[in-house]
């Protein structure tokens, strides 16, 4: 019996961050987890993968997997013997802490593999991935699983067309959760922008020379102006979506699309505007902390008014009317970025995002770091800043029930 463990595991003497086994009938499918990033972070000891042959676990000369269907039918069905022994192996190989992984089984009846659980199971410490062939996995592995052995256990499909076992998707979902794992990516910054990832497809993307084959770089790629640069990204990465994945873009992002949402400097006309809509915002950011405490919701007209003066202020405008805005201000080399703020009928779909992508855009030379506040129980915001790559600073934050995030400037 041999399992092929993490070359190089034992001198990391670091616990990794995630423990992945797999077990197949052709383990050497798996050997591409052996290359590139996971195969780093494996050496890393960020990450433990264990694959297993399925056929170690069987007593006949024939090292036989598979029987026929009861019921009859075509091919041939994996016997569940072999599976509880393999599963017990893999639960009682260097798990002094009795822990349980999460078993995956992929299948082409499952649940979707999406981004979204990607991120899920990044967060897992031990996942376990069963590898089909055949017709599939006799139905009492599954109950075994998890009336027997206690797992949690899930079948997942890569997508919509048939496969001839789970390898290839084995080697697909890895790919997609290990990345995730903090450390596995050096550059976690390049995660935040990835199609699927905030729902939206990526923007193209040029390289030197400027000029090949008669086609330019789009010039305002070329103009250093990164306030512009990210608004021409996001109207890139909107048109494509709508153009390709228009399942992706709900009724509202179709609706931003059509009429396009335009990033301007806030002028004393918006004033009015901007004040009724930090009310309505903040009014709801109150609802969720309990308290009416916020210096937002304390903001006058003429106080608004006055923050033109003494801070940047953008507002967003679609199809004339103002749906959001965010104030910026310079402390030293930290850009803080307040009254992020978003109409609550369009709120989660992706236009806070692009006000904060704006918002660090225009931070002028010598910014370092990016800082904001907000509300210790405003969920939505908190998940929209991680995903931004903020963190939360464990200081007290200036405001009580409030909550200070920040994120170096790359
Ligand atoms: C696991 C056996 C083959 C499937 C008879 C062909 C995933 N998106 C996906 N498509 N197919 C699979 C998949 C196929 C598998 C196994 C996953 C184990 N097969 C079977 C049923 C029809 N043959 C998949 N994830």
């Amino acid at each position: 019996m041999t399992d092929a463990v993490t070359p190089g595991a034992a001198s990391a003497a670091r616990r990794p961050c995630m423990r992945v086994d797999v077990v197949s009938i052709f383990p050497d499918y798996l050997a591409p987890l052996d290359l590139s990033l996971i195969g780093k972070a494996r050496e890393d000891g960020l990450l433990d993968v264990r694959v297993h042959d399925l056929r170690d676990f069987t007593h006949d000369r024939h090292r036989t997997v598979d029987d026929t269907p009861y019921g009859g039918g075509a091919g041939m069905v994996m016997k569940p013997q072999p599976w509880s022994e393999a599963l017990d192996h893999v639960l009682a190989h260097e798990n002094p802490s009795g822990a349980k992984p999460h078993l995956i089984v992929p299948g082409p009846g499952g649940q979707p593999f999406t981004q979204a659980l990607a991120r899920e199971l990044a967060h897992e410490p031990w996942l376990a991935f069963a590898c089909g062939r055949y017709e599939g996995i006799d139905e009492r592995v599954y109950e075994h699983a998890r009336e027997d052995l206690g797992l949690e256990v899930s079948v997942v499909s890569l997508g919509d067309y048939v496969l001839n076992g789970g390898e290839v998707a084995v080697l697909a979902m890895v790919e997609a959760v290990v990345r995730l794992v903090p450390g596995v990516i050096g550059n976690a910054e390049s995660l935040v922008e990835e199609s699927h990832e905030d729902g939206l497809l990526e923007y193209p993307i040029y390289t030197k020379p400027r000029t090949w084959n008669g086609r330019d770089v789009p010039e305002v790629l070329l103009s250093g102006n990164h306030a512009a640069i990210a608004s021409w990204r996001h109207e890139q990465r909107l048109s494509r979506t709508a153009a390709r994945r228009p399942d992706l873009l709900h009724a509202s992002h179709a609706s931003l699309t059509v009429t396009g949402v335009e990033i301007v400097a806030a002028r004393p006309a918006d004033v009015p505007e901007l004040h009724v809509l930090m009310r309505a915002c903040w009014v709801q950011e109150a609802v969720a902390n309990d308290t009416l405490d916020i210096p937002a919701l304390r903001e006058s007209l003429d106080d608004v008014r006055a923050s033109l003066d003494t801070t940047q202020t953008w507002v967003a405008r679609s199809a004339g009317r103002l749906v959001g805005a965010v104030r910026t201000s310079r402390r030293d080399d930290d850009w803080f970025i307040g009254r992020l703020c978003v109409a609550p009928d369009l709120q989660g779909r992706g236009l806070g995002r692009r006000l904060l992508e704006h918002a660090e855009a225009t931070a002028p030379d010598g910014i370092r770091t990016f800082s904001l506040n907000t509300g210790a129980k405003s969920g939505d915001n908190l998940r929209m800043y991680k995903k931004a790559g903020y963190r939360l600073v464990d200081a007290r934050a200036p405001i009580p029930g409030a909550v200070t995030l920040v994120k170096r400037r790359r």
